[in-house]
C-alpha cells in the first residue's frame, strides 16, 4: 500500500541576524509535526531554509564590509549559524533550501516570466511608502500612525519603475478561499486578513525593484530584481523541483499539507501566495497555520535582547529536549506567549522532573526491587482500581492524534500529561510498597500494577517521541519497549507490552533544576556571549585638528612615583606623591584603582600634565593629571598608564 504523503514547511529565515528562541519555536513545532506524521507512517517531506535576498541583507553586508553572499554564507553555514542551530535542536528537515541556490534562482526567473506571459505581471511606476527593514511597500491607508504596520518603524517615500502583479484580480477568489474553507488557521486570522487587507481593496502588488541589486534579476529586464517575497514564497515549490531539474518531487508532494508561519507573515502566505499560484494555475496548499509570537517582557524579541534568548545558551543549560518540550507544552500554538527563563525552569521541574521523570524512575526501580527487573506472567486485575487508567491510556493515541491533526501540539501534550498525572495517582491509590509486604498474597496484584504503569509509560513516551526524540528513546529503553512497541500501531490499544515485561535502569533523564543557580548561570552565560559579540577592539576616530600652540600649552613632564595609596572611601582614586624635579612633592589623584595596585607603581617613571588648574577631589588636592592610554576591548574599558624609561630624569619636558 502506498504511504500517504505529508509535505510541511517552515518559513525560510532571513539570515540578517543570529536566530533567537522565537525563530526556534516555529521550527521545533514543524519538526514535532513532521515526526508525528512519520510515526503515523506517512511519507513526510519537511522543508526549511533561508531567504537570502533583499535590501536589508545588502545593507547589512555593506555595514560589515563583506559581499552579500559572504554575509549570508556566514550566518547560514558559519559557526553557530542557521544550519548549526537546526542540528543542535535535532531538527529532522528532509531538505534545506537557500534562495541563493542556482536552481532556485533559475526557477524564480521562470515563475516570474510565467506570470508575465499570462498577463498578470505588467510594467508601471511605483510611488509609495517603503519600510526598508520589512522590505514592504505600504499604502497610506495601511500605515499605522504614519509608520510601518508590521514593525512600527519609519517608512519613506519611494518611487521607481517597477513590475506589478495583478493582485486585485484575485481579491474575490482569495476572499472565498479564506472565508469558505479551512485554508487559513486559526480561524481568528481569517477575519484579520479579510477585514484589514481584502475589504479595504486589494491593490496590485509591486513585484520588482531597481533601487538595489541583491536579488534575482528579471531575466528579460535585468535592471530589475524580483521582489523578495515573490522569490521567498516560491521556495515551497522550487525546493520540489518546480521549473528546475534539481529535484523531481513536485508531482508527489505538491500541494503542501501545511505551511507553518508566524502571524506577521500570514498576509503573504494567505493572500499573495494563493494569488500567485492561482495565476500560474497551480493547486493551492491545503493549509496555512499562523502561529503566535513568543514575547519577552510583553514585547517582541530583538537583537538587543538576543543573548537572553539565545537557543544555544538555553540548550546548553537545560538540554535540547527540555527546551523543545517547553516551547510546545507552554504556549498554545495559535496565540502569543510570554517567554521567561523562570517559566522554562518551572515547566522542566513540574512536568519533566516531577511528573514524568518521577513516574519513570519510581516505576522502573519498583519493578527492579520487587521483581528483579522482569514481571511475572501471573498478574491480577482489579477493575475498580484499573479501569480509569486503562481506558485513559487505551484512548490516548486517538485524542493525541486529533489534537495534532488540528495543529494543536500543546493540546496533544496536555493529553499525554493527563495520563502521566493519572499514573502517578494510580501509584498512590495502589500503594505498591504496602502490597510488597505480602508477596505471597499480593504478588500477582503488584505485578499488574507495575505492568499498568509500564504500559502507561510506554504509550506516553512513544507519543512524546516527536517532541523529545532523544530522551524518549532512552525512556523507552528503560521501560523495555522494543522497536515493535514503539510504533503508531502498537498504541492503538492498551496492553502492547508482554506480560513478562523487563525493565533496564538508566540515568535520571530530567534532573530537577535549581532556579536560583540556573538563573545566575544563564545571566553569566548571556553576559559572556554579549562580550564575545562585541568587537575585540573598538577604534575611536581621531579628534578634530588643533593649532600647535594649543598643544604646546600643555606642560607634560616626567615624574617619579615616591608614594601611592588608595583614597579612603573611593573605589576609583589613587593618591600619588610625585617627584616632579622641582624639589617639592607634587600630589596628583588619578581614577585608576580598577586597573592598578598602588604598591606596584612606586618607583615608576610616569608622565604628568603639570600645568592643569589644581582641583579638589574627595577632600584632597590634585595638582595635574597622569597620562594613560585607554581602549575598549570586548565592550570593556581598559587602561594602561604611560610608564616611561627610568633613565628619563624627573622634570624632563615631553614634547
Ligand atoms: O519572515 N516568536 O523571516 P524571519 C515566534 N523570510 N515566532 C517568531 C518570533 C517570535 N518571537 N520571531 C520570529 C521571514 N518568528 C521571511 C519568511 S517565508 C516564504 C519567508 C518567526 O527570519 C516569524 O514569525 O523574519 C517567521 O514565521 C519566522 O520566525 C521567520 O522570520
Amino acid at each position: 500500500m502506498e504511504r500517504e504523503k505529508f509535505y510541511i514547511t517552515t518559513p525560510i529565515y532571513y539570515p540578517s541576524d543570529k536566530l533567537h528562541i522565537g525563530h526556534t519555536y516555529c521550527t521545533v513545532a514543524t519538526d514535532a509535526m513532521a515526526r508525528f506524521k512519520r510515526l503515523q507512517g506517512c511519507d513526510v517531506l519537511f522543508l526549511t531554509g533561508t531567504d537570502e535576498h533583499g535590501q536589508k541583507i545588502e545593507e547589512k553586508a555593506k555595514e560589515a564590509g563583506v559581499t552579500p553572499q559572504q554575509f549570508v554564507d556566514n550566518i547560514v553555514a558559519g559557526e553557530r549559524g542557521v544550519l548549526d542551530l537546526w542540528k543542535l535542536m535535532n531538527i529532522s528537515n528532509d531538505r534545506f533550501i537557500r534562495t541563493t541556490d542556482d536552481y532556485h534562482v533559475l526557477s524564480i526567473q521562470r515563475i516570474f516570466r510565467r506570470m508575465y506571459d499570462n498577463g498578470d505581471i505588467y510594467k508601471g511606476a511605483y510611488k509609495g511608502k517603503y519600510c526598508t527593514p520589512c522590505e514592504s511597500f505600504w499604502t497610506d491607508s495601511q500605515l499605522q500612525d504614519g509608520k510601518c504596520p508590521d514593525c512600527g518603524r519609519e517608512v519613506h517615500e519611494a518611487e521607481e519603475e517597477a513590475y506589478f502583479f495583478r493582485l486585485s484580480k484575485y481579491a474575490e477568489p482569495v476572499r472565498k478561499l479564506l472565508e469558505d474553507t479551512d485554508f487559513l488557521q486559526p480561524r481568528s486570522r481569517v477575519h484579520e486578513m479579510v477585514n484589514n487587507f481584502i475589504k479595504p481593496g486589494l491593490e496590485d502588488l509591486c513585484v520588482s525593484r531597481t533601487s538595489f541589486s541583491w536579488g534575482i534579476p528579471v531575466d528579460f529586464d535585468p535592471g530589475h530584481v524580483v521582489y523578495v517575497w515573490v522569490d521567498a514564497l516560491s521556495n515551497y515549490i522550487t525546493a520540489l523541483g518546480f521549473d528546475n531539474d534539481r529535484y523531481h518531487d513536485y508531482d508527489r508532494y505538491w500541494p503542501a499539507d501545511v505551511h507553518f508561519v508566524g502571524k506577521e507573515i500570514v498576509r503573504f502566505h494567505s493572500i499573495i501566495w494563493p494569488a500567485m499560484l492561482m495565476s500560474m494555475g497551480l493547486p493551492l496548499p491545503k493549509h496555512v497555520f499562523g502561529h503566535g509570537w513568543l514575547l519577552l517582557d510583553g514585547g517582541k524579541m530583538s537583537k538587543s535582547k538576543g543573548n537572553v534568548v539565545d537557543p544555544y545558551i538555553l540548550a546548553r543549560q537545560f538540554g535540547v529536549d527540555a527546551l523543545r518540550f517547553f516551547l510546545m507544552r507552554t504556549f498554545p500554538f495559535g496565540s502569543d506567549g510570554n517567554f521567561s527563563n523562570e517559566l522554562l525552569i518551572q515547566t522542566i521541574n513540574t512536568d519533566l522532573a516531577n511528573d514524568l521523570g518521577n513516574l519513570l524512575s519510581r516505576t522502573v526501580s519498583m519493578v527492579g526491587k520487587y521483581f528483579g527487573g522482569t514481571l511475572p506472567e501471573q498478574q491480577a486485575d482489579d477493575p475498580a482500581l484499573d479501569a480509569e487508567l486503562v481506558t485513559m491510556g487505551g484512548g490516548l493515541r486517538d485524542r493525541y492524534e486529533a489534537a495534532m491533526e488540528a495543529f494543536a501540539p500543546h493540546k496533544a501534550l496536555e493529553e499525554v500529561f493527563a495520563l502521566v498525572s493519572r499514573s502517578n495517582k494510580y501509584i498512590d491509590e495502589n500503594a505498591p510498597w504496602i502490597l510488597a509486604r505480602d508477596m505471597e498474597h499480593n504478588g500477582a496484584r503488584l505485578a499488574r500494577v507495575m505492568y499498568n504503569l509500564l504500559e502507561a509509560l510506554r504509550i506516553s513516551t512513544v507519543l512524546l517521541l516527536p517532541f523529545m526524540p532523544e530522551s524518549m528513546v532512552k525512556a523507552l529503553d528503560q521501560v523495555g519497549a522494543d522497536a515493535a512497541l514503539r510504533t503508531w500501531e502498537s498504541l492503538a490499544r492498551w496492553g502492547g507490552l508482554p506480560a513478562a515485561a523487563s525493565v533496564t535502569r538508566g540515568e535520571n533523564l530530567f534532573p530537577r533544576v535549581d532556579m536560583d543557580k540556573a538563573l545566575a548561570a544563564l545571566e553569566a552565560a548571556a553576559e559572556e556571549a554579549r562580550k564575545a559579540d562585541l568587537p575585540a577592539l573598538e577604534f575611536e576616530p581621531p579628534s578634530p585638528e588643533v593649532e600647535f600652540d594649543t598643544f604646546a600649552a600643555c606642560d607634560m613632564r616626567a615624574v617619579k612615583v615616591k608614594d601611592c595609596v588608595p583614597v579612603k572611601k573611593s573605589e576609583k582614586l589613587l593618591c600619588f606623591t610625585l617627584d616632579d624635579g622641582t624639589g617639592e612633592d607634587r600630589q596628583i589623584l588619578s581614577g585608576i584603582a580598577k586597573w592598578y595596585r598602588p604598591e606596584d607603581l612606586i618607583g615608576k617613571t610616569l608622565v604628568a600634565i603639570v600645568n592643569l588648574k589644581p582641583r579638589k577631589m574627595m577632600g584632597l588636592m590634585s595638582c595635574g593629571m597622569l597620562l594613560s592610554a585607554t581602549h575598549t576591548e570586548h565592550g570593556e574599558e581598559k587602561l594602561n598608564l604611560i610608564i616611561v624609561d627610568d633613565a628619563i630624569p624627573a622634570g624632563a619636558r615631553l614634547c
